[in-house]
This record gives C-alpha cells, structure tokens and sequence, in this order.
C-alpha cells in the first residue's frame, strides 16, 4: 500500500449524495414549515399592511321639548385627518392638499411635520360630507376622512342658557348638556377593516363591537312657552333700557320647568365672541334681594303662628317707622290702617314690620327655609346657587325687621317660582325638574287652608287697589306679588338702580301656572314691578293658557275678549255701493 490516503470514486459518490439528499430534507423541511406551520403568522403580517381596526363614530341623543320638538340635535360631518409617517413620504403632495383643506401650506407643512413620527394628525374637523369627499378622492397617501356628529341648536339663543353646549368631541360643556352628558353619549363602536393603498376601506372584515347611539331626552321645556317668555322678556328689556333679566315658567302641580330664559344670551351654534356675561343661566346662577315679594311668606308665619287672619287690622301710620339699627323703614305712602291682605295690596314695608313682630326669629327662618330659601331647590342644573338665608341665630332685631320685608337675604328667580308655586299647589312645595314627568312627590309645608289664604290675599294685588293691575289676564283670576327693590352698592343701596320683580299664579282658582318675572335696572321714569314685570307675566300667560288650552275661571268675560280680540284682528268690511 502507498503512503497516499486511499481514494475510491465510490466514497466520494456517496459524500456528495449525502449532502444532496440533506440539503434536499432542509428545503422539504423548510417549505413545510412555511406552508404549514407558519403559515398563520406570514398571512397577518401581509394582512396587517392593510387591515385596521377602525372606530364606527355614533350620534349623540337629541333633545327634545315635552312635546317631540327637536331642541338639540346632531348632524354628521366628516373631518380629515392624516398619518404623517405615510403623507410625508409624498411632500410633493402637500400645496394641493392645503388648497382644497383652504389652511395656508406653511401651517400644514408645521402641523404635519411636528408630528411626524406619530400616526395621527387631525388636518380639518367638522366639514360637510361633500367638502370632505372631494379632499378624499384627490388620492393623497396617508389622508383620511372620519365620520364625526356636530350638535346644532334650532332654537338657537331661546334656549341657549338651558340647554347649555358640547364641545367639538361632543361633550357635554355647560347647562343640561353637561348634567345629562352620559345619558346622551352614546358608545363608539369598533371594526376591522382591510385598507386599500390608498387608504380607501376595501372589506370589512369583522364587527369588534357595534356602536350604541346616545339616548334621547324629552325635556319638560315647552317651546312655545319658551319661546313666548323670550320675545316678551327681549321686548321688555329693549323698552325699559334694563340691562338683564330672567323669566322661570314652573307647572305648579308637578313643579316641572315649562320656560326659562334670560336676557343677554347668546347663540350656541357659533359661540363666538359669547363673553360670559351672555352665556350666564342667570334664574339659576343669579341671586337678587327679594324685596316685596318676600312679604307673603312673612304673613304665612303669621296666619300660622295664629296670630292674624286675612281681615286683622294693623296700623302703618304715619308710613315710615325707625328701626332699632338706626334705619328709618318707609312706605311708599301712608297707606294708614290695612288687613293683612291690605299689607301685600299696597305692598306696606312698615306693615310687613309689624307682623315680625309678633313673630319669633326661629319661626320667621323656619318659614323661609320651607319655602326654599338658602337651598339649591333640586333641579340638578350645573352651578345652580341656593341663595342666601342667614342663619336666625344670627339676625340682629334689624336683620328679622328687614328680612321679613325682603332684604337681607337674596334668591335666585329659580327659587322664587319654585316657593309662589308652593303656595298655589295647596302648601306642597315641589322639586323642580327639567325631565317631562321627572316630578318627584313634594313636601307639605304650609297647611293647605293657609296656602288658600294667601292666594286670596295675592289676587288683591292684581285687583283695582293692588300694584300689579298689568298682570291682569282676562278671563282668568290672577295671584301675585310685585316687588320694587333698590340695589344693594358697596354698603349701602344704590339711588337709582332697582329689580323689578313680579311673581304669580294663574289661574288663581286652580292654579296651572307658577311665573317669576325679574329685571335689573330699567332705566326709565317707571321701573317697578309693576310698571316693568307685571306686564310681562300678562303677555307670556295670556298666550300660554290659550296654548295649553286652560279652562277660563270666567267664562262670561272670556268670551267676550275672544270676540272683541276675533272684531279687532278681521278685516274691515267692504262697503258695497248701491248701483
Ligand atoms: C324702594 C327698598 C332698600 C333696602 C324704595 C323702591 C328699602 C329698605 C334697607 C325706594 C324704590 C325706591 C334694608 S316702592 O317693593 O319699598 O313695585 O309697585 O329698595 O325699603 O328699607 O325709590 N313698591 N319698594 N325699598 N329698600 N332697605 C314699593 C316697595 C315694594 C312699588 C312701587 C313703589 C320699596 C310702587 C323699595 C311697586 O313694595
């Protein structure tokens, strides 16, 4: 044998055989586990190119008033937005996609391009369905177009204070928007899609949840009413050259707000410009000093307290009386001996006096507090004040004189209404709701016989001698109460800054309707309640009762304005010439 290592053709034969067949099990083996056994993961690597989980965008509920009305709705618009990553890729793109979004190219270049390692990029909200189309179908990669709702107000600023807004993400902001926020929101869906390259959806793959649209509210608001105690009110500040004022309707039985409007307001579709002066509901987040119209409550206490009936005679000669602080109470004139029911008639300062005194402190609070006062009343509106009730512990013998008469304390219009439509409802005081047929049960808070007094005391007031003769609606027996107060400035009261107040219930036999009227300094040589908001109550009423269809308490006279109202409003016969 030869030193060489030995060489046969044969080993080298199966050598190369061998790593053929090995290299062939390797490939065999490899094309098995990507067909077979990865197969899953290449297939949504392809896919998740394409696919995209995609919100399903849904509507938030409408609001409507008791009787179906649309009050606030939501209409869909569509808003653009990118992928930076994917549109920068394309800058050539970027001056014809800022023509037709109308944005200045230098701030669409900014917007994108700061966030350019994000996915996504909001280029322009809330566009109409046909303006968005035509941006999406320019091609542009990496834009894309989003189904979104936009809240419109019919209404506009008749309703602005009570219905509040949402913001541009449709959230609840201000007013019953805000307080019913997650009953109107409805639930976003969500859902797989398979994308083109050009972004457009080509398949929807499957549902990952279905949307569930907000819930409507019915609210207790009835637009005719409203819209009556708007242009009334409007009309009223534009005459007199006040500078605010508000009007709450409440139905006395259930204590549910019919209308509630204030003056500035605002229109809630472009909030533009709207300061918060405008945008204010001020029968809820406004307090005034009661004055005069605090005296009913006084001389409840006093019935109760079985110390007067409707018919005691109480002197206020010589029409002024000093108070222990120093203060000198005046009447407006010397009204002399009144009733009790002369008191509110004449609206007597020294009257109303003269009835605290037979009261006791805790008794004369005690009273007011029944009545509301010093409390958020319930309603459940955003930012609602309670007022203010100082405690009677801490009354001096002025504070229980001047209380008792209306000053020294303060209520919003809100709380006003809510206590005059306790006395209407037979003592029952009832929590206001903003909810069609969300009255709760009411607390009883003055015997019944009591509230029936008062009432007939109230009815002088708009009766030949009272102060609010304009409140008067024919055919219809009128209670209420004006008041004429001057403005508390710094620490004294201003001399020629007044609230003109007037509150009242129609109709007085059975009341429907509990209305406080309440304006801030009107300007002219009348500024009392009287003068100013008891005719407001008269025009707002006179067309509610006619809408909700109220039976008269006269009929004979009823009839009879129906008929001068029908001669008045026909045309002037044609005078047909003899041939
Ligand atoms: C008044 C007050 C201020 C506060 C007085 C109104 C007081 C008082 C200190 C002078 C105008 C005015 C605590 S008036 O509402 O008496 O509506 O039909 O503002 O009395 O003591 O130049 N009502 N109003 N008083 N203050 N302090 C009368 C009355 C009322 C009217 C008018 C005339 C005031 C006809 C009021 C009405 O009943």
């Amino acid at each position: 044998m030869s030193g060489r290592s030995s060489y046969s053709p044969r080993k080298r034969l199966m050598v190369v055989g061998g790593v053929l067949a090995a290299c062939c099990v390797v490939l065999v083996a490899r094309a098995a586990h990507l067909q077979v056994i990865s197969e899953e993961f290449y297939q949504q690597q392809g896919d998740a190119r394409f696919l995209r989980e995609v919100p399903i965008a849904t509507s938030r509920g409408m609001i409507t008033d008791r009787n179906g009305e649309p009050l606030a709705v939501s209409s869909p618009v569509e808003s653009i937005w990118a992928n930076p990553k994917e549109l920068l890729v394309h800058p050539d793109r970027l001056p014809e996609l800022a023509k037709a979004l109308q944005i200045p190219l230098d701030v669409l270049t900014r917007r994108v391009s700061e966030r350019a390692d994000k996915e996504f990029v909001y280029l322009r909200r809330h566009l109409n369905p046909d303006v968005a189309e035509e941006i999406t179908a320019l091609g542009i990669p990496g834009v894309y177009s989003q189904r979104e709702f936009r809240r419109f107000y019919p209404h506009g600023e008749v309703l602005a204070h009570v219905l509040g807004f949402t913001n541009i993400d449709d959230r609840g902001q201000e007013g019953l928007e805000l307080a019913f926020n997650e009953w109107l929101t409805g639930q976003e869906g969500s859902q797989r899609v398979i994308r083109d390259r050009r972004g457009r959806i080509v398949e929807n793959v499957d549902l990952v949840r279905a949307a569930e649209p907000g819930k409507d509210l019915v609210l207790s608001i009835d637009r005719r009413i409203q819209y009556l105690a708007y242009r009334e009110l409007k009309a009223a500040l534009i005459e007199t050259g006040a500078t605010s004022g508000s009007v709450v309707v409440l139905d006395v039985p259930t204590g549910e707000v019919l209308a509630m409007v204030n003056q500035p307001s605002y229109n809630p579709n472009s909030r533009v410009g709207a300061d918060a002066e405008a945008r204010r509901n001020r029968s809820v987040t406004d307090v005034v000093e009661p004055g005069s119209v605090m005296k009913t409550l006084t001389l409840a206490a006093g019935l109760e307290a079985g110390k007067f009936t409707p018919e005691t005679l109480i002197p206020t000669a010589p029409g002024y009386m000093p108070l222990p602080g120093g203060y000198t109470v005046r009447d407006f004139r010397n009204y002399g001996t009144l009733t009790l029911a002369g008191i509110l008639t004449k609206s007597s300062n020294v009257g109303a006096i003269k009835v605290s005194n037979e009261l006791s402190a805790d008794h004369q609070y005690d009273m007011y507090h029944r009545f509301g006062l010093g409390q958020r009343s319930g309603s459940g509106f955003p930012g609602e004040l309670p007022g203010v009730l100082p405690l009677a512990r801490r009354w001096g013998p002025t504070e229980k004189a001047t209380i008792s008469y209306g000053y020294g304390l303060s209520v919003t219009p809100l709380q006003l209404a809510r206590a005059y439509a306790a006395i209407g409802n037979d003592g029952r005081i009832m929590t206001p709701t903003f909810v069609k047929g969300g009255a709760g049960e009411g607390e009883q808070v003055i015997d019944p016989a009591i509230a029936r007094q008062l009432m007939d005391m109230l009815e002088t007031v708009v009766g030949p001698e009272g102060t609010a003769r304009r409140a008067a609606v024919t055919g219809y027996r009128v209670a209420g109460k004006t008041g004429t107060s001057r403005k508390a400035d710094g620490g004294g009261y201003a001399a020629k800054r007044y609230a003109a107040v007037f509150v009242g219930l129609v109709p007085a036999t059975n009341p429907r309707f509990a209305m406080a009227v309440v304006i801030h300094e009107p300007q002219g040589l009348e500024y009392g309640g009287g003068a100013v908001s008891a005719p407001v109550f008269h025009r707002v009423m006179d067309g509610a009762l006619r809408l909700m269809d109220v039976p008269p308490d006269d009929i004979e006279k009823w009839y009879a304005a129906q008929e001068a109202r029908a001669r008045k409003k026909a045309p002037a016969p044609v005078r047909q010439e003899a041939p």
